[in-house]
Parts: C-alpha cells; structure tokens; sequence
C-alpha cells in the first residue's frame, strides 16, 4: 500500500490531515529555490571535505564486489558546513517551536545504501528532501506496511514515533531536518519518567 501522495497542498491541509494526525506522507511540486538544487555536486562534496567518498561514490563503489561493505554517509551535520545558507525550511514545517540546527543532516549514499528500520531521535518528526537520486521508503503504522517512491524535490513527512526503513534505489543526496511541535511535552514526560 502506498502513502499518500500530495500536490503542493496548503499549509492548512497539510497540518490538519498529516502532521496533526502523525500520518506519514509524500508531498510533491512545493515550489523550491535552493541555491544548493543549483550547485554540482563535486561543489557540494568540496563544501563538506568529502573528496575520497565522491570519488567512491562517482566510481569505486560500482566495482565493488556485492560482499564488500559500502560506504553510507548519514547524519552528516550541515550545522556551521557553508551549505547550510543554500537551503532553508520548507514553509509547512519552519514555525515549528524546536528544530535545533543540530538535527539538519545530509545523507549520501550509493545504490542499495540503506537505513534499517528505527523511529527517529527523541520523539521528533522529520522532513526529508532528496536534491539527487531516488529512495524507497517504508512505514509501518495501522498495522500496515506502507511504501513509496521520493524522487528529486520531493518532501517525505515522518511522523514522530513511525517506523521506517529507506533504501537508496539510485546513488542518492538527501537532506533531512528534525523538529518538534510539543517538546514542552516532551521533556516534561522525560522527567516524569
Ligand atoms: O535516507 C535514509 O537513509 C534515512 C532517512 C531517515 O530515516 C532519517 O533521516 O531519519
Ligand atoms: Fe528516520
């Protein structure tokens, strides 16, 4: 079963529906002008001082042989990288009351890089953006298996406390930012615990 599929909906809609009601969701054709769309890779890859994984990535990872260990870039902190200023947050998620700059992370990865099944850190939701590639996804709520396809520009919504799986179909450059609605909530019920 798929996830629902968004065309650019209202902030409104969005927040209602999706996020008020922790349902996971792809939203596709939110206008998006980030400088770092426009920047070549080997650009981004000088940003972040990560030469030796580009040129993994852009030729020795399709030689490896299907037993060896591949290389995964995940949680890299665009926290104080000169990236951070080429993006900003999407409009349905920036007046969220707490998404500290260090939950913004890139991930990067070659194909059949993937991440196993977890909920994300401390409660949070996320939004994941991919500037390059494609990535399967899975969740699982309402006793369900659900799935879905992100290509470039897409948003996927993660709801706080779903579980998911991502697998990179194609190489892929993502970014992704945590966030909290509630966490006055939050860290009160941790010190209750
Ligand atoms: O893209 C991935 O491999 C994992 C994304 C994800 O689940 C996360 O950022 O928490
Ligand atoms: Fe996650």
């Amino acid at each position: 079963m798929n996830i629902d599929i968004l065309d650019n909906p209202t902030i409104d809609f969005f927040y209602k529906n999706y996020e008020q009601k922790d349902i996971p969701c792809l939203i596709k054709n939110y206008p998006l002008d980030w400088p770092i769309l426009e920047m070549p890779e080997h650009h981004i890859a000088r940003h972040l001082d990560i030469g030796n994984f580009y040129n993994y990535l852009k030729r020795d990872c399709n030689y490896l042989l299907p037993d060896k260990p591949y290389c995964y870039i995940k949680n890299y902190s665009l926290f104080n990288s000169s990236l951070q200023d080429s993006y900003d947050v999407p409009h349905y998620f920036s007046n969220a009351s707490f998404q500290p700059h260090d939950w913004k992370w890139l991930y990067w990865g070659p194909p059949s890089s993937s991440s196993p099944i977890h909920t994300d850190t401390a409660h949070s939701a996320a939004w994941n953006i991919v500037l390059s590639g494609e990535k399967m996804w899975w969740f699982w709520f309402n006793n369900k298996t659900y799935r879905c396809i992100q290509k470039e520009k897409e948003i996927i919504f993660t709801p706080q406390d779903i579980e998911h799986a991502v697998c990179n179909i194609t190489a892929c450059l993502s970014i992704t930012h945590n966030y909290l609605r509630d966490h006055e909530k939050i860290k009160w019920e941790m010190k209750c615990r």
